[in-house]
């Protein structure tokens, strides 16, 4: 199956990955370029080897398609997968008077007295950003991220490009189109005064024949055990939605990978996860009303027979 692709890129960065430091600190496993292909009609690809959640993942990408770069939304969605990098940036800031947070993603891990100062720091400052308008706009925007990139790009002329818009165009207009594309990378922002995290999901294609349609990522940095199952269950739900409003089936999601890495502090996980036998694939089921990809929410998105063996958790490298 599909998870087959997956699990291989696991036992394949385990066998042959160079042992490599990073910028967080923590160590990783790590190969230079990857690619897996995923066949949408034979499933959707959300593992069973671990629970994913689904729910999760769907509200992050709506909160992408909206051009929303705003932890808020996450929150008001009880999604905290975006919280560190805001975090990082508010107890960075001047206005900042609590106790010291530097390096807390590290320290959180061995420190425990520590441990509890921050999960209490971070609590506040979530209650903040969803009750205070004024600190959730200046300390709950993450910066030129993936919202602000699809929907309004900005040009040296200060004019904004909505590229997820006009790629949906083209793909109706012009299928055979080889330029259709959406770039989340710009050189001028790929700094950290601009962007809390440069963008991991570089640049997507689509790809019409047969009346499918195909979609690649190319992802500078993956994060194989947390971030890369979050990050196919999205291009495939977004190749989806978009067949949907241009009336094709799906093709294949191809995911190339730059930089495909395992965090030394995810091998026991990986460990577990590699000794479960997989379970059939779930199918998703969007809902078929919805006739643009920019009306879905949360709740128009659902699988089918989605039975995973447990989730397994372990800590995100901050
Ligand atoms: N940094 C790193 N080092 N790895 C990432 O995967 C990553 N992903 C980001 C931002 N920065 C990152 C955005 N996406 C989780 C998954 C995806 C994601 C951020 C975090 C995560 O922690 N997933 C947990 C469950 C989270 C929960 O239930 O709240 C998981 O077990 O999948
Ligand atoms: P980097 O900017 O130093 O590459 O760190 C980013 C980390 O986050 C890296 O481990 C990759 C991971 N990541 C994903 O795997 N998927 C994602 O969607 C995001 C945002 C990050």
């Amino acid at each position: 199956t599909s998870e087959e692709q997956y699990l291989n890129l696991l036992r394949h960065v385990l066998e042959h990955g160079a042992k490599k430091e990073d910028r967080t600190g923590t160590g990783t496993l790590s190969v230079f370029g990857y690619q897996m292909r995923f066949d949408l009609q034979a499933g959707f690809p959300l593992l069973t080897t671990k629970r994913v959640p689904l729910k999760l993942i769907v509200s992050e990408l709506l909160w992408f398609m909206k051009g929303d770069t705003n932890i808020r939304y996450l929150l008001r969605h009880k999604n905290n997968i975006w919280n560190e990098w805001a975090f990082k940036k508010w107890v960075e800031s001047e206005a900042y008077e609590g106790p010291d947070m530097t390096n807390f993603g590290l320290r959180s891990q061995w420190d425990e007295a520590f441990n509890l100062q921050y999960q209490e720091q971070e609590k506040l400052f979530v209650e903040r950003i969803l009750n205070d308008d004024a600190f959730a706009a200046e300390y709950g925007d993450l910066g030129n991220v993936y919202g602000k990139q699809w929907r309004r790009w900005e040009t040296s002329q200060g004019e904004t490009i909505d590229q997820l818009k006009n790629v949906i165009a083209e793909i109706k207009r012009n299928p055979d189109s080889r330029r259709l594309i959406v770039t989340a990378w710009s050189p001028e922002d790929a700094t950290p005064q601009r962007s809390a995290l440069p963008p991991c999901h570089t640049l997507f294609q689509f790809y019409v024949a047969g009346g499918k349609l195909s979609c690649q990522l190319y992802q500078r940095s993956g994060d194989i055990f947390l971030g890369i199952p979050f990050n196919i269950v999205s291009y495939a739900l977004l190749t989806h939605m978009i067949a949907q409003e241009c009336g094709l089936a799906v093709g294949d999601f191809v995911h190339t990978i730059g930089d495909a890495h395992i965090y030394s502090n995810h091998l026991e996980q990986i460990e577990t996860q590699l000794g479960r036998e997989p379970k059939p694939l779930p199918s998703l089921k969007l809902n078929p009303d919805v006739a643009s990809v920019f009306d879905f929410e949360v709740g128009d998105v659902q699988v089918d027979g989605y039975d995973p063996h447990p989730s397994i958790k372990a800590p995100v490298a901050v």
